[in-house]
Parts: C-alpha cells; sequence; structure tokens
C-alpha cells in the first residue's frame, strides 16, 4: 500500500490541517509525531526505502529501538502538510540502540524530522512505557492563550492546573492528571527534552512557558481534543482575567470537584484542590 493511502497518514494529515486551521501553527511553528502499529508498518512497507543514511538523534531512546514515526519536517510549515505531505512529512525508523534514525519516506526535497525530535521521542519513550503502549501522538503547537497565560499565572503544575480546570467543568475530566510546567528553556535540544519528558511521567500535558504547549495521547482525536480543550479553557481564563482585572465572582470549589471526581469516575490530586 501506498503511505499516502494508509488512514494513518490521511489521520496525521487532517490533525496538522485541524491544528493550523485553529491559528496554532503560524510559519513553521509546531510539530507532529506518531508512533506506527506494527501492521501500519508491515501494510506500507513496499512504500518505504531502507537505504537512507542512521543519523544521530541527539540523545538516547532505547525504549524506541525499532520503531517508526510519522514526524513533520523541521522548518516546514502545517499549513502544507495536508497539500504536500511527500515534501513536508517524514516516515522515520530507529535503530536498535535508540541513537539514531534514518528516513524511510518523505521529505523528497531534503531535510530533517522536526527540530523538536529529541523532545518528541523522550515523550514517546516515557508514555509508551506509562501506558503500556497505548499512546502514540505527541503533538506540540503554539497556541495563543496558553502561551499569554504564562506571562501572568505563575509557573507551577499547581496553578496552570487549578485555574484551567475552573474554566470549564469539563476540563477535570479531559486532563484529571493536571498539567505540568516548563520554564522557559532553549528549544530544540536536549535539557528541554529532558525537562518535558519527566513531567510526562505524570501529565499528559506539558506548557512550555512562552513558547507553547505538548500533548500526548493515544491517537490523533484523543490528542488533538486535549490541546484544543486546554487551549479553549486558556481562551476563557483570558477573556475572565481580561474583563474582570482577576477576581472572579465565583468559580467551582474544591469540593465541587471531589464530588466531581466520584461521580465521573477520575482520580484528582489532592495538591491542586488546595485552599486560597
Ligand atoms: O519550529 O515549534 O519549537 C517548530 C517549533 C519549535
Ligand atoms: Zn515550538
Amino acid at each position: 500500500m501506498k503511505v499516502l493511502d494508509a488512514e494513518f497518514m490521511k489521520g496525521f494529515m487532517r490533525m496538522a490541517d485541524d491544528g493550523w486551521q485553529q491559528g496554532w501553527h503560524e510559519r513553521n511553528g509546531g510539530n507532529l509525531t506518531y508512533r506506527m502499529k506494527a501492521e501500519e508498518v508491515e501494510a506500507v512497507r513496499e512504500d518505504l526505502s531502507f537505504d537512507g543514511e542512521w543519523k544521530e538523534i541527539g540523545t538516547s531512546v532505547p525504549g524506541l529501538a525499532g520503531e517508526f514515526f510519522v514526524s513533520t519536517g523541521s522548518g516546514k510549515y502545517m499549513r502544507n502538510v495536508m497539500r504536500a505531505p511527500e515534501d513536508s512529512c517524514a516516515i522515520c525508523e530507529i535503530d536498535e540502540a535508540g541513537e539514531k534514525y534514518r528516513v524511510c519516506w518523505g521529505l523528497v526535497n531534503g531535510g530533517r524530522p522536526t527540530s523538536e525530535f529529541p523532545s518528541h521521542l523522550m515523550n514517546h519513550e516515557v508514555k509508551k512505557a506509562a501506558t503500556n503502549g497505548a499512546h502514540r501522538v505527541i503533538y506540540h503547537a503554539h497556541p495563543a492563550n496558553t502561551i499569554a497565560l504564562t506571562f501572568v499565572l505563575p509557573l507551577t503544575d499547581e496553578a496552570f492546573t487549578r485555574e484551567l480546570w475552573e474554566m470549564a467543568t469539563e476540563c477535570p475530566v479531559v486532563f484529571p492528571s493536571g498539567i505540568g510546567v516548563v520554564p522557559w528553556m532553549v528549544p530544540g535540544g536536549r535539557d528541554i527534552a529532558v525537562a518535558t519528558s519527566e513531567l510526562m511521567k505524570q501529565y499528559d500535558v506539558a506548557i512550555w512557558a512562552h513558547h507553547g504547549m505538548f500533548c500526548s495521547g493515544e491517537d490523533f482525536d484523543l490528542t488533538f481534543g486535549l490541546m484544543h480543550t486546554v487551549e479553549k479553557s486558556a481562551e476563557i481564563l483570558v477573556k475572565v482575567l481580561s474583563i474582570t482585572g482577576g477576581t472572579k465572582r465565583q468559580t467551582i470549589q474544591p469540593d465541587d470537584f471531589r464530588h466531581l471526581a466520584v461521580d465521573f469516575g477520575v482520580t484528582l490530586p489532592e495538591k491542586f484542590l488546595y485552599e486560597k
């Protein structure tokens, strides 16, 4: 089967386009990776090439040895993924040590997988282990409201989780484990990848101060939906802060969250239900 005829590739392209249409991907901002299932690799194997050069990932991900990933390309635009996927995206194979990758499909005009490949792969490695292989999608975007809040809220997991939970009743159900926050760091390298993947051990969402957001999920719908929910909540908070100057007249209280948790069968860590 041709890669472009495969359902996983159609889902990947649709998600990239959805993010573009949300306004989360100015220029070459943001990136997306998908860990392929073994049967998906087999289905398109005839369309892959295995004579590409092995290149350094820049970090070590032994837990991903032999895995195949679809990745957006470094410097490529999310806006172009739907129209020119073979130029904008790649399928990459990870070597048996988890140190190198090679391009097996795509990037027909040259290039590399996303500049955030180390962060994506370290997140994938952590999430694959933490979810018994269920999580397959890592998504990075630059949604404006979430970024705006990193100039206003304390850069703590507690502040971001609690404030965003309060903005919509669905939030604690959609991201019950909460949100991790990474202070400003230089993007693209191993240090920010280590900091993010450390947070991904307990969260499915990490916010990079003054930069953007990372989400992890099982499939394209769940991962896009997670980013969408967090960003919508951030938009509501921006509106509330803008209208009021910071004082809410009423909000969802810690005991309300505890009741919600019981009825919806989720566990909400008590560290986020502090008294204000
Ligand atoms: O250019 O978003 O973080 C892609 C990015 C880097
Ligand atoms: Zn970015």
